[in-house]
């Protein structure tokens, strides 16, 4: 049987000397490695250092789990366990010296698939803003900051002015037509809309209450894997495409009345 709180305490620790490396890099000035799937999808050279640096502690303290990073790819293991890492999540934000940016790790287990693994922990800490949000299986949703610890509570029901929600649009400029469409749909819901560009941050801030709800296509399974189990131990819901799993396809987040509302409204089928 998978010990789930030594394995958080495990990915506190790395998310936290992780998150210090990210931040120290970003105050020395940061360099693009490169770009991968478009134009605007860079790499930096923290991105790379920082995965190395959580892929070198998890080898060395679970050296038979496997690995799924964004920026080194996949290694499977023999335990039956599988870390799904976002170095850097809000790259961009990172680049500009936007604060929003995260270190997301959890443990899955089955196989490393979003449609089909179980999420055992998932930690995401923003380095500048002092925030850490983590969740265990099972165990509720909490934020540690400035030595404060505090249960998280997605929000019930969105105000009768319409919810808070949040989304983000794609690196690929042939995709931005189809996201914006989506959003046109979703507006009639909404008091207003946020774009914070950290995918992990967004799913937190729908657990702890701060947004009323998220939705994203072509997210990755590292954008999403650590904030869905928060999410989802904060009394909310995740999904994707309706009845799916969150994914590239789409992510929605929510408490379940909004969650519901918000599936329907990006049903293009509807
Ligand atoms: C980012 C997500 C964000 C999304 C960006 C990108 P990255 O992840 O966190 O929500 O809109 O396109 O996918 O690339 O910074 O790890």
């Amino acid at each position: 049987m998978t010990d789930t709180a030594e394995l958080l305490q495990l990915a506190i620790g790395i998310a936290r000397e992780a998150g210090e490396l990210a931040r120290r890099r970003r105050n020395e000035g940061v360099r693009i490695a490169a770009t991968k799937s478009a134009l605007a999808d860079i790499v930096t050279v923290a991105d790379r250092e920082v995965e190395a640096l959580i892929r070198a502690r998890l080898e060395q303290e679970r050296p038979d789990d496997g690995f799924f990073g964004e920026e080194s790819g996949a290694e499977a293991g023999t335990s039956g366990i599988t870390w799904v890492v976002d170095p850097i999540d809000g790259t961009v934000n990172y680049a500009y010296g936007i604060p929003s940016y995260a270190v997301s790790v959890a443990a899955v287990e089955g196989d490393p698939d979003p449609t089909r693994w179980r999420a055992l922990v998932g930690v995401v800490f923003a380095p500048v803003l002092g925030e850490l949000f983590h969740a265990e299986a099972g165990g509720g949703a909490w934020l540690e900051s400035d030595a404060e610890r505090e249960r998280l509570t997605v929000r019930a029901h969105a105000p009768e002015a319409g919810g808070l929600i949040a989304t983000g649009f794609g690196y690929d400029p042939a995709t931005h037509a189809g996201d914006l469409a989506r959003l046109t749909r979703v507006m009639p819901l909404a008091r207003d809309i946020r774009r914070m560009g950290s995918a992990s941050l967004d799913l937190c801030y729908v657990a702890a209450g701060r947004l009323d709800g998220y939705f994203e296509r072509g997210l990755q399974p590292w954008d999403h894997a650590a904030g869905a189990l928060i999410v989802e131990e904060s009394g909310g819901r995740v999904g994707g495409v309706p009845g799916g799993r969150p994914g590239n396809d789409l992510t929605i987040a929510a408490g379940p009345e909004l969650f519901s509302a918000l599936e329907a409204a990006i049903d293009e089928r509807g």
